[in-house]
């Protein structure tokens, strides 16, 4: 069943006529993964690969059967675009074969709010505040129907965490630590990314981008926000989607949509936080750097409105100059935003045949 969304994406894919549109790929296996489209770091967007009987299964009444109504935390919100800024959703605990129900209904007779409110699951651990989510451990009934694809090597998993949305709904722009493989199970979802480059654009607040409206911005209050370059694919039930870590990504679920993401860890195992169940906290060495950070500011307020300035500027010289990586190769060539991202740079090593854009 569609929904009103795909008529507002229609006019909003109007209104941003400079979008890079992600790559395609077909036929892609786990070497072609590894030698062609991973050490890109760009978001890519991957079609036909096997992930389980899931595709054919996972019906609503047969996940409400085999999910059963083990307990699950879920965001409940009144308008489908989620605020976290306002804070207008609620969190609330609800069987899991109850809230898949009311997800897939778009008129509730049992509600919270109101009866056209919107449902979201990020599914969580057995002990949400240590472990993160393994489908495998919190959903046995449906761990043989999802087939995690072997893009990387076992010993780098971190999480396999359901994504369940209502038709409509909206997660805010963020980032995660780790690499990402989102699967689309059902439903279509339009995913808007942004690269790690374009934090200075997004207005950050910790991992968040304060720009909720992404699709028609308020440019007085976030100028900046016009000069982020917006990366944009609708997945269709079957695809994946590699979200390199870092890159910010903001879901519209199209349609009420199943999903399966998989958090791998691209950096030795000693670089992430190990209190970190949601795979979203700086690395050590990132959290230890913005906590020194926080004390040059602390010092620098000591000086004279003058000198502060005068001294600002030169830290942010020293940073630029020692740890800024030097623009991609591609965009210093002066190539256009799609080129950057086109078969033309794969084409070496992937037959054109597996590569397309979605316009
Ligand atoms: O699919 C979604 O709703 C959100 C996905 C996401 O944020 C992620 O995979 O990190």
């Amino acid at each position: 069943m569609l929904c009103a969304h795909n008529c507002d994406l229609i006019a909003v894919m109007m209104q941003h006529p400079e979008k890079v549109s992600v790559p395609v790929y077909t036929a892609v296996d786990r070497e072609i993964f590894l030698r062609a489209i991973y050490p890109r770091r760009s978001p890519a967007v991957l079609r036909g690969v096997s992930l389980g009987p899931c595709l054919d299964k996972w019906t609503v009444d047969y996940l409400r059967e085999k999910g059963g109504d083990r307990e699950v935390k879920v965001h409940v919100s009144p308008v489908p675009q989620m605020d976290f800024l306002r804070k207008n959703f609620l969190y609330r605990t609800l069987p899991f074969d109850v809230f898949v129900q009311r997800a897939a209904e778009t008129k509730h007779s049992d509600f919270f709010i109101s009866e056209e409110e919107s449902y979201y699951l990020r599914s969580l651990g057995d002990d949400p505040r240590r472990d993160p989510a393994d489908l495998r451990k919190q959903f046995p009934g449906l761990t043989e129907d999802f087939s995690i694809p072997e893009f990387f090597e076992p010993e780098q998993f971190f999480s396999c965490v359901f994504r369940i949305s209502s038709c409509g709904l909206q997660l805010w722009t963020h980032y995660d630590v780790m690499d990402n493989l989102l699967a689309q199970v059902s439903g279509r979802k339009r995913v808007v990314l942004y690269s790690p480059r374009d934090a200075e654009h997004l207005y950050l607040s910790g991992d968040k981008s304060e720009v909720l409206d992404i699709d028609s911005p308020d440019l007085k209050q976030y100028p900046k926000f016009a000069k982020a370059r917006r990366y944009e694919c609708v997945l269709e039930p079957g695809d994946l989607l590699f979200i390199p870590a870092l890159w910010f990504h903001n879901t519209l679920a199209l349609q009420f949509g199943i999903g399966v993401n998989v958090f791998w860890r691209h950096l030795k195992a000693e670089s992430y936080d190990k209190k970190d169940p949601y795979g979203n906290k700086d690395p050590v060495a990132a959290a230890r750097a913005m906590q020194v950070l926080e004390r040059a500011l602390h010092a620098l307020g000591e000086l004279p409105p003058d000198y502060r300035d005068f001294y600002a500027r030169r830290m942010v010289l020293r940073i630029q100059s020692c740890a800024y990586s030097p623009e991609p190769e591609v965009a210093a060539q002066g190539c256009s935003p799609t080129e950057t991202l086109t078969a033309s740079d794969t084409e070496t090593s992937l037959p054109s045949s597996q590569i397309s854009h979605q316009d």
